[in-house]
């Protein structure tokens, strides 16, 4: 499956609704209260409320410029505004000239930490480059364990200390021994307990502390990595890990879960953060890099 049809596969819930109910926007006479129907649409579909407000104001001046006759008029200019929106964050990583490129990857349990790394990593592997795992998710056993099932598959090498270590220290070893053994690409794997937010932020500052001091740089990518089926949480997410941390990309994870796929357009409007992969299923394959075009024409304007 290429590119463009994983996406569309994986925006299906929300681009399925979205279209319902922009036809139904469009039933009767095409007149302003058509607007409001579509800005519904949007905010419904978690665009956020001033982005929604935005776009449709947009629509409806080239509707008043007799631009728009009929519902496909409608989807093809929505797509091009959600298109300029969103090109503004279509920033791919670039590990050029960096060596060993180090990524640490951030975000609250359950987002999809982890298994993007993996996937990240195997985007890697595929180029010919080497990469290195650091399990600083050491607040659980089972979290190291999993990581180190993901290196297995993928034949990395993975640093790992005891459960309740010090992640800081797994991510100065992980530099380490990247360094030792020629690693192109070290992936840093971390907690995201949220019940003890405040500690979580101290402790992945701390990370980024020790990992710029080991390596001048470095960490040099931020990866705030967000679940998809959270829609508007979500955008709290990147809030509160942005201020802390200074997120440098972001990875949405479980597009293919959720109707609420709009929220994407909300955060590039608000936060002008790079997106930089997108996560359509649970598969070492289903990830793939942001593409403005191929989002917006899946969610809008494809039939
Ligand atoms: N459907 C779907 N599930 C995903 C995706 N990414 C991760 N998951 C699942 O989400 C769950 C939590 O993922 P994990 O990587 O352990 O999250 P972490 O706690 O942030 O490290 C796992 O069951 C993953 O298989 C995705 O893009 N789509
Ligand atoms: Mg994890």
């Amino acid at each position: 499956m290429g590119f463009f049809e994983k996406i569309k596969n994986g925006l299906k819930k929300t681009r399925d609704e979205l279209k319902t109910r922009i036809q139904w926007a469009l039933k009767g006479t095409f007149d302003e209260s058509v607007f409001l129907d579509i800005e519904e649409a949007l905010i419904l579909s978690d665009c956020g409320v001033e982005t929604s407000s935005k776009l449709v104001q947009k629509l409806r001046e080239k509707w008043k410029r007799g631009q728009l006759k009929d519902e496909k008029d409608v989807r093809l200019a929505l797509c091009e505004l959600v298109e300029e929106i969103l090109k503004e964050v279509e920033k791919p990583i670039s590990i050029d000239g960096v060596k060993p490129f180090t990524i640490l990857t951030i975000g609250v349990n359950g987002v999809g930490k982890t298994t993007t790394a993996a996937k990240i990593a195997k985007t890697f592997i595929d180029n010919g480059k080497k990469v290195l795992f650091g399990a600083c998710d050491t607040f659980r056993a089972a979290a190291i364990e999993q990581l180190s099932v993901w290196a297995e598959r993928l034949g990395v090498d993975i640093v790992k200390h005891k459960e309740g270590s010090d992640p800081a220290a797994v991510a100065y070893d992980s530099l380490k021994a990247a360094q030792a053994r020629d690693i192109d690409v070290v992936i840093l794997d971390t907690a995201g307990r949220l019940h003890t937010k405040s500690n979580l932020m101290e402790e992945m500052k701390k990370i980024k502390r020790v990992v710029s001091k080991e390596l001048s740089g470095a960490p040099h990518e931020i990866l705030l990595v967000v679940d998809a089926t959270n829609g508007q949480n979500a955008i709290q997410q990147v809030k509160t890990f942005h201020e802390s941390l200074q997120v440098s990309g972001l990875a949405v994870a479980k597009l293919d879960g959720t109707a609420k796929a709009g929220f994407i357009i909300h955060v590039a409007e608000f936060f002008k953060i790079p997106i930089r992969y997108v996560g359509v299923g649970e598969k070492l394959d289903d990830l793939l890099p942001f593409s403005a075009r191929d989002f917006a024409k899946a969610l809008i304007e494809e039939e």
